[in-house]
């Protein structure tokens, strides 16, 4: 497809840092601008960084007019339901008013790229065992307010796909895991546990939630490969599922996790990690996906695990 100009919004995140890789290795002609916020840092070679908030849209016009890109991926957001709880405002003003000013800002540019808005698996929230595995058209039921605003973001940027002509695509991106992330999923945070345990910086018992949930999992560099396929090949006005299509139970995540330990762990079930009401099986039907892109998960679920693990060893 030739040379692009590619501007990543929110890159100095979990998968802002794989997106780059993926960029670099699988499209080399395309060039990079990755935003950050002014106190973040990304330390990638050939690519231009410059600081954006995107709760001020004077910045955002301007970054628009200056890098002039092809393709955006929008990945900055408040990505912790915890901290939605506690911070709606701040949620909502990140997730919801700084995604319409992006959007203002796109109506208003000379040149308008085609634009991937990542969104979650959260959106559907309380999903019924007979809705499993989810389509894109399933009823939304967001049981928090990060998954609100992810919701919103979705339907107002199909609204503006479809009121002002812009090539917006969406994603529900499912669990996805993996090296570097913050210990909030359950991969990275028991592979935290773990290494700590290991290293003698913690008693050998690691806390865990519900064990018995099960959710679909996918290796963030699988999912990042996902979104540079829909950017090619995405249909503007549409939401695609972004996950392996298979739900895990966490237990087996955990029983993963500690066969790869280097010493005995006990597993203490800890009520401040159980949710109120959770939801008993998340799985997402990704034929849509498939049939845009042809893209497949190609990491497996016990790779990813020992790799995380293995990162986490190197950061306690
Ligand atoms: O909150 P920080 O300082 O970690 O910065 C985050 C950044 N961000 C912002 N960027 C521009 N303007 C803002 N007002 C603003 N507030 C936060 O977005 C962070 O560097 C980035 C999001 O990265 P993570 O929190 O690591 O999320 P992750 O896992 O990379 O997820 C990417 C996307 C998000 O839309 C998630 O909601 C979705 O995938 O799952």
């Amino acid at each position: 497809m030739g040379e692009k100009n590619v501007l990543i919004i929110g890159a100095a995140g979990f998968v802002g840092g794989h997106l780059i890789d993926c960029i670099q290795r699988d499209e080399p002609s395309w060039k990079i601008t990755a935003t950050k916020m002014p106190r973040e840092v990304i330390e990638k070679e050939g690519i231009t960084v410059c600081d954006l908030d995107i709760t001020d849209p004077s910045q955002i016009d301007a970054l628009l007019q200056e890098a002039r890109p092809d393709y955006l991926f929008h990945l900055a957001a408040q990505s912790s339901v915890a901290l939605s709880w506690k911070n709606p405002q701040l949620t909502i003003d990140i997730n919801i008013k700084g995604a319409v000013n992006l959007l203002d800002s796109l109506c208003r540019a000379e040149k308008k790229p085609r634009v991937l808005l990542i969104g979650s698996g959260e959106e559907y929230g309380y999903v019924k065992t007979n809705e499993v595995p989810i389509i894109e058209d399933n009823n939304t039921r967001p049981g928090n307010i990060y998954a609100v605003t992810k919701v919103c973001q979705n339907m107002i940027g199909k609204l503006y796909a479809k009121g002002y002509g812009l090539e917006i695509m969406s994603t529900r991106s499912f669990n996805h895991t993996g090296p570097n992330q913050a210990p909030i999923g359950v991969t990275a945070d028991f592979s935290k546990q773990v290494a700590e345990i290991e290293k003698g910086l913690r008693e050998p018992v690691i806390h865990v939630g519900n064990l018995n949930a099960k959710r679909d999992f996918t290796d963030v560099r699988d999912v990042v490969r996902a979104y540079v396929l829909l950017m090619k090949h995405g249909e503007a006005g549409e939401t695609y599922n972004v996950g392996s299509g298979h739900a895990v139970q966490i237990r087996s995540i955990l029983d993963q996790i500690l066969s790869h330990a280097k010493c005995e762990i006990e597993v203490y079930v800890d009520p401040e990690k159980l949710r109120p009401i959770d939801v008993p099986i998340i799985e997402a039907d990704i034929t849509k996906l498939q049939e845009c892109t042809g893209w497949k998960p190609e990491i497996d679920l016990d790779t990813t695990i020992q790799q995380t693990l293995d990162w986490w060893r190197s950061r306690v």
